[in-house]
């Protein structure tokens, strides 16, 4: 057992404590020695036979010197840490906020591809910043900062806004659908709400969709040159034709206003004095719903893709809503063979693959243009509007019931080259009565990304 010996105040004149071992490493067993007295001091006398077994394995040369070089190496690291050098995060995610893409690094811990978002993470704190507390003046308290995540976002924007034609009537099934897209996106990015009406919007409509987003709310009223018959249209005429159709019983057969909405849809909507400002738009209607979240700008895609037009779903045209608008648009394409892009998607439009525009047969496929994200120059186009203007004059908006579904599809798929065209597969949406939702289940439904079922989405029901 050892006897009790006083701590020296130096190196020097210290006595020499007792079970020292003397080697050549005198100097390095005489500060361990001074260690272990210590130890001795300091430690409830039943440890004392420990700590001298631990001296005694101290005082080979070999093990002292891997236990020196240990300790130098976690004092490295703490002295590393100090000065702010971050290592990427041991707890499982990848990509960590170090190193790795600016996409890598925006994500930080929560956008690992891997989607181990543990606790453990959140427990660890690694590489998160200490918050900045204020007081709030108001209650007193000490707040942690709001995390709202648009401003925390640092990307730059596209010049876009969503845009909604809607009544004052659809007021909630339009908050429904705000819901939705600033759930699942815009809360994250911040893009404008554009309204329009062709009356004006009433305070509880105002009101209401003002409460579903922080970002910035436009309303406008359709002025009535884009909203009422033509000259050119006999009026008599098309009360007979809706006639007919109602007798048939045709959808929105009957239907004034419908005539108008797909008439403005058709080739108005971007000329609006509120949009003139933007390049891409985001068509929202009411009563729509996102089931995945969308953790990208699709926007930035477009224009990182030199996409002009994004879609979702994709189905058929009621034929007799449209009997003869596509022959309209042959004929404008017989006038104006140089606005057809050579490398268009005819075959969208036509299966039999040995035919063309001229020969084959519509196969009725569309665009659903309830969803679209969409270049506004495209539409403002001199062949678009030439094409609209030509449309317009055959009066099939109002004698048929040509929806602004196919016009924007002929147009697309015939003026654009096919890889202008993008399918969003990604974004999992419903506008009744159909609806899409990705099919991988490891890139969008093992890692709480998307809240529907790939078995029923559009693309694998079909269309009954
Ligand atoms: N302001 C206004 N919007 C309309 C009118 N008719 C339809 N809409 C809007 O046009 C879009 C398409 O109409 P909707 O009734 O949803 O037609 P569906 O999707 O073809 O069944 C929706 O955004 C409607 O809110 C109308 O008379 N006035
Ligand atoms: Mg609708």
């Amino acid at each position: 057992m050892a006897a009790y010996v006083p701590l020296p105040t130096s190196a020097t004149g210290s006595p020499t404590p007792p079970n020292q071992p003397q080697s050549s490493q005198a100097p390095s067993s005489f500060r361990t020695s001074r260690l272990f007295a210590a130890l001795h001091a300091r430690t409830p006398a039943a440890m004392h036979p420990l700590i001298d077994q631990l001296e005694r394995l101290l005082s080979r040369p070999r093990i002292a010197r891997f236990v020196a070089f240990g300790a130098g190496a976690l004092v490295l690291l703490a002295l590393l840490g100090l000065a702010g050098v971050r290592f990427p995060s041991l707890a499982g995610y990848s990509g960590g906020w170090a190193s790795g893409s600016a996409g890598d690094r925006a994500r930080g811990k929560w956008g690992s591809s891997g989607g181990l978002h543990s606790w453990e993470d959140v427990k660890g704190n690694a590489g998160l910043a200490e918050p900045v507390l204020e007081v709030d003046t108001r209650t007193g308290y000490t707040m942690p900062p709001e995390v709202y995540p648009a401003a925390l976002n640092p990307f730059k924007r596209a010049n876009a806004a969503f845009v909604a034609l809607v009544r004052n009537s659809e007021r909630e099934a339009m908050r429904d659908s705000m819901r939705s897209v600033e759930a699942r996106f815009n809360k994250k990015f911040g893009y404008p709400w554009v309204f329009l009406n062709d009356e004006p919007f009433d305070e509880a409509f105002k009101l209401g969709v003002r409460k579903m987003t922080r970002s910035e709310v436009i309303f406008a009223q359709i002025p009535k040159k884009y909203w009422g018959y033509p000259s050119w249209i006999n009026q008599t005429h098309a009360a007979e034709e809706r006639q007919k159709m109602v007798d048939e019983g045709v959808i929105y057969g009957g239907s004034e206003s419908y005539r108008h909405m797909c008439r403005f849809n058709s080739g108005f909507f971007f000329e609006q004095e509120v949009l003139e400002k933007y390049k891409w738009y985001w068509r929202v209607e009411p009563g729509v719903e996102y089931f995945c979240d969308i953790d990208y700008d699709p926007f930035l895609f477009m224009e990182a893709n030199n996409k002009v037009y994004g879609f979702t779903i994709v189905l058929y045209e009621y034929l007799r809503t449209v009997e003869t608008l596509w022959d309209a648009t042959r004929e404008f394409a017989r006038l104006h063979p140089e606005y057809i892009d050579p490398n268009n998607a005819i075959h969208f439009l036509v299966d039999d693959k040995n035919k063309g525009l001229q020969d084959g047969d519509w196969n009725l496929c569309h665009f659903w243009s309830n969803f679209e994200i969409g270049s506004l120059d495209f539409w403002r186009s001199k062949e678009y509007r030439e094409y609209f203007k030509f449309l317009d004059e055959k009066g099939g908006f109002f004698y048929e019931r040509w929806g602004d579904a196919p016009v924007h599809s002929f147009a697309a798929a015939l003026f654009l080259p096919q890889e202008k065209i993008h399918n969003f597969y990604d974004i999992s949406y419903r506008h009744n009565p159909y609806q899409t939702c990705p099919q991988n289940r490891k890139l969008f439904h093992d890692n709480g990304k998307c809240e529907c079922y790939p078995e029923n989405s559009f693309d694998t029901d079909g269309f009954v």
